[in-house]
Order: C-alpha cells, then sequence, then structure tokens
C-alpha cells in the first residue's frame, strides 16, 4: 500500500523534493460505548487497517489533495488562506479541519503542502476511517512543520475539527486510539482525565474477528447527537441531587440510589447505560488483566444488551448477527462497536471455532436479512507513525 500511495503521489505532484509517508489506523472499540462523552472508560484497540499517506511541503500556500478512494475526483485544491468547511470539498474537510484547528492553537504553517492518501478501512464500516485521516493530517503537521505537539494532542486536535469544523459531536475515542495504539495491546483511557493505560491482548487460542453488516442507516449523526444530549439532560437533573462532574462519576448503587432524580424515561434509560457500561468497562479491564478471557466475554455480551436494550443504538441486522454469534459454540463474547445504526460486531472467537463462526453468521445473516456479511480476522497495531 505504502508503495502504491507513493507512486501515485508523483505520478499526480512529480517526482523529488523531501516526499514523507505517513500512516494512522482505524480502530475497534472492545468495550466502553457511549461512554466517552459522559466521562466514563473506554477499551478501544488501533487495527493495522488504516489511511496511508504521503505529502511534501510546496513553496506556496496552495494545499492540493488525493484520494485513491475516490479515483474519479481530480486533485482538490485550496490555499492556507482558505480553511473553512465547504459541502462541495468532500473528504478534505477532514484534513482541512485539523489544519484550521492547528492554526487555532497558535501552530500557523508557513507554506502549504501537497498530500495523497489511500485507506483500507471499509467504507461506512463505523472502524473510524474519518479519525484516521484526522489524525493522519495531524502526524504529517507536527512532522513536516516541526510542531512541538504531543500524540494525545493530535486526538484532542483531531477530536476538536470533528465537533467543529465538521460538525459531529463525537467524543475522543477513536482520535485517542489512533494515534496511541500499540500493537496487541488496548488503551484504557479514562476520558475523565485522560489517563490511560495499555492492557496487553494475549489472546492465544483466539481471535479477534469484525463483522461488517455493510448496513448504515440514514439519521446516524442526528441519533448520535439525540443521545448525547439525553444523557446531558440526565445529567442536570442528578446534579441536583449528588455531587457529580460527569455519568462516569457514579457507581451502579449511586445511580440507583439516585435514579429518581432524572425526570424523563428515556434519559434515565440512557443514563443507565452510561453508567453500567462504564463500571462494566472498569471489571472487563481488570478480567482481561487477570488472563479471565471468558469472562470478559460476558461483559461484552451485557454491554451489547445494554447498547440494544437502554441506548438503543443497535439495529435488527446487527442483532441478528450478535444472536447468530453467541449461538456459535466457542464465541466468548459478541456485540455491537462504534457508534451504531449499523456498522460492525466485534467477537473474540476461539481459533478452531472461527471457520464455523464465520460460515454460521454469514449463512443466518443472509437467511434473515438478505444481505452478505464481512469478515476480518484482525490483528492490533500501532498508532500514527512516519513511515521510513
Ligand atoms: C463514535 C464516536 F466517534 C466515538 O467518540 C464514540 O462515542 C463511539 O461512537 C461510541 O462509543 O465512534
Amino acid at each position: 500500500m505504502k508503495e502504491k500511495v507513493l507512486s501515485v503521489f508523483k505520478e499526480k505532484y512529480g517526482d523529488g523534493g523531501d516526499i514523507r509517508m505517513y500512516f494512522a489506523p482505524g480502530r475497534v472499540n472492545l468495550i466502553g460505548e457511549h461512554t466517552d462523552y459522559n466521562g466514563g472508560h473506554v477499551f478501544p484497540c488501533a487495527l493495522t487497517i488504516g489511511t496511508y499517506g504521503a505529502a511534501r511541503k510546496r513553496e506556496d500556500r496552495k494545499i492540493r489533495f488525493y484520494s485513491m478512494n475516490f479515483k474519479d475526483l481530480c486533485v482538490i485544491e485550496t490555499s492556507l488562506d482558505e480553511l473553512v468547511p465547504d459541502k462541495k470539498a468532500g473528504w478534505t474537510n477532514y484534513p482541512k479541519g485539523v489544519m484550521w484547528a492547528f492554526k487555532g492553537r497558535g501552530y500557523e504553517m508557513d507554506c502549504g503542502l501537497d498530500i495523497a492518501i489511500c485507506g483500507d478501512i471499509p467504507n461506512g464500516s463505523g472502524l473510524s476511517s474519518s479519525a484516521s485521516l484526522e489524525v493522519l493530517t495531524g502526524t504529517m503537521l507536527k512532522d513536516l512543520y516541526d510542531f512541538p505537539v504531543s500524540m494525545v494532542e493530535i486526538a484532542q486536535i483531531g477530536q476538536y475539527s470533528e465537533n467543529n469544523f465538521n460538525g459531529c459531536n463525537c467524543g475522543i475515542m477513536d482520535q485517542f486510539a489512533s494515534a496511541m495504539g500499540k500493537k496487541d495491546h488496548a488503551i484504557f483511557l479514562d476520558t475523565n482525565t485522560l489517563k490511560y493505560e495499555y492492557a496487553p491482548v494475549k489472546l492465544e487460542d483466539a481471535k479477534i474477528v469484525i463483522t461488517n453488516s455493510k448496513v448504515k442507516h440514514s439519521l446516524v449523526d442526528s441519533a448520535y447527537n439525540d443521545r448525547r444530549n439525553e444523557c446531558e439532560r440526565a445529567l442536570e437533573d442528578l446534579k441536583k441531587v449528588v455531587d457529580i462532574g460527569t455519568l462516569g462519576d457514579l457507581t451502579e448503587e449511586e445511580f440507583e440510589a439516585h435514579k429518581d432524580a432524572i425526570r424523563e424515561d428515556v434519559c434515565r434509560r440512557r443514563a443507565k447505560h452510561a453508567v453500567y457500561e462504564n463500571q462494566r468497562t472498569i471489571h472487563a479491564e481488570a478480567a482481561l488483566k487477570e488472563g479471565n478471557v471468558e469472562q470478559f466475554g460476558k461483559y461484552m455480551n451485557q454491554s451489547h444488551i445494554s447498547l440494544r436494550d437502554d441506548y438503543e443504538v443497535s439495529c435488527e441486522e446487527i442483532d441478528v448477527l450478535v444472536d447468530l454469534a453467541w449461538s456459535v459454540p466457542g464465541v466468548i463474547g459478541s456485540r455491537i462497536t462504534g457508534g451504531g445504526f449499523g456498522g460492525c460486531t466485534v467477537s473474540i472467537v476461539k481459533n478452531d471455532a472461527v471457520d464455523t463462526f464465520i460460515e454460521t453468521v454469514k449463512k443466518g445473516y443472509q437467511d434473515k436479512c438478505h444481505k452478505t456479511a464481512e469478515f476480518y480476522v484482525v490483528e492490533i497495531g500501532d498508532g500514527a507513525h512516519r513511515l521510513s
């Protein structure tokens, strides 16, 4: 992939000069869903699939973009003086947003650049292709312009640009995983403090299998923002009776003791998920640390039920995939992963059950939903970096 991007870069922009190559991964979240904007914990890992990019500084203020994923589009040109969102500019709003956010933090690019990218994250799968593009851009800018930013700041800048330039009110999990991932480890991140710890994912006799439903329901962004608002309303009500900053500050017992202060039933259920899921994530990480993968799988299953029933971010197709997965002997745990309303499930499957898992789920999904699922047996990779 790296060679392909480099040769396309040269074909589009010409050879010579200091062309540098970078990679930023996509992510899969093992557990801790919809907790990142509620001050809770998440437990994602970076994947070995992601976005590759080649870049070279220019002498003028032009910025040129080319993506091998949208071959029908030609080179898209803008300038350092035009860093504003533009619907017509499509995917380039992500890198532009990051440049704009760097500038807002006082990191002024003194010249433009040419960029060519190519990603191997399946389109619309919910494995964070946009976060990987943001983090890729941040990694390029840090290296090419010598900006003294840490990888954690790159994640923060990515999230800030997505919230304020691209209008999606996401939490920090996806950008953090892409920037800070570590091979064979998941990141146990407290989104309230940004304290994190790497937890080895030693699955000697099991694999992580992602199943792509190939479904993406409309209104994903508005439904996502609705969930956020409902959690905020629940928090406001709770703050009248208990001294907390976020839903992540509550234990299950404290929630049960104070939940009647939440006036709307729907907000109570959303808050219940956020509180229980946060606690589940803390327990799940501890179980994994102790080598108790079976227990970890049980928490994954509970997470799915809570996302399905209380948070209501699943959908028919995803529930079919998870039910089928649960029916296969050798499946340790299975749940929806990411924002929801389609996208992917993540399952931990015993090595000798992987083939049966894929066969059973594929056939059952085809029979029940008349759709063809895709399966990826994934490896956990490193966070964003410059390629040699
Ligand atoms: C999406 C968001 F981008 C994340 O911040 C997170 O909230 C996730 O949905 C749900 O856990 O991926």
